[in-house]
């Protein structure tokens, strides 16, 4: 609760200091803001769904992602799709890579086609309209936990 408390007077805080342009902040906490957290649905029988997340340091030290977890899978990785004469392969991002620097004002966004968290070995089907947490993790700020909007995006 107190928790919860802190996180919506910091949100207050932000939306006055940059002039109401954050109506879209899924989390904030700490100076680390996640603005947007999604997922599509997966087809029948998949076992790995990819989730993509936004993530801006706003006020907080020198950062990195690290990774992710999730009780909808067995694990999380981050992963980067690259494209190569149309035919798409992914492979995990490295964690001290960066892409997924977060220094002071930087930002990591991932979306289809590029770097996104890989969830394997899920345990139930993403279903649209869907809403899972997941707990990023940083190298220094605390883990936050994010809800993930299951949609067709
Ligand atoms: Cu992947």
């Amino acid at each position: 609760m107190r928790r919860t408390a802190r996180v919506a007077a910091s949100l207050v805080l932000v939306v006055g200091a940059c002039g109401g342009d954050d109506d879209d902040v899924v989390v904030l906490a700490d100076g680390m803001a996640v603005v947007d957290a999604w997922a599509r649905p997966t087809p029948t029988g998949a076992r790995d769904a990819a989730v993509y997340v936004t993530v801006e340091n706003r006020n907080a030290p020198a950062d990195r992602l690290i990774g992710a977890s999730s009780a909808r899978c067995m694990v999380m990785a981050p992963h980067l799709t690259v494209i190569d004469d149309d035919i798409a392969s992914m492979s995990q991002a490295d964690a001290e890579a960066d892409l997924l620097a977060l220094l002071p004002g930087g930002r990591v966004e991932m979306n289809p086609n590029d770097l996104h968290f890989m969830c394997l070995g899920l345990t139930t089907p993403l279903v649209l309209g869907d809403r899972f947490d997941i707990v990023l993790q940083f190298h220094a700020h605390d883990p936050v936990t994010v809800p993930v909007e299951v949609a067709d995006r």
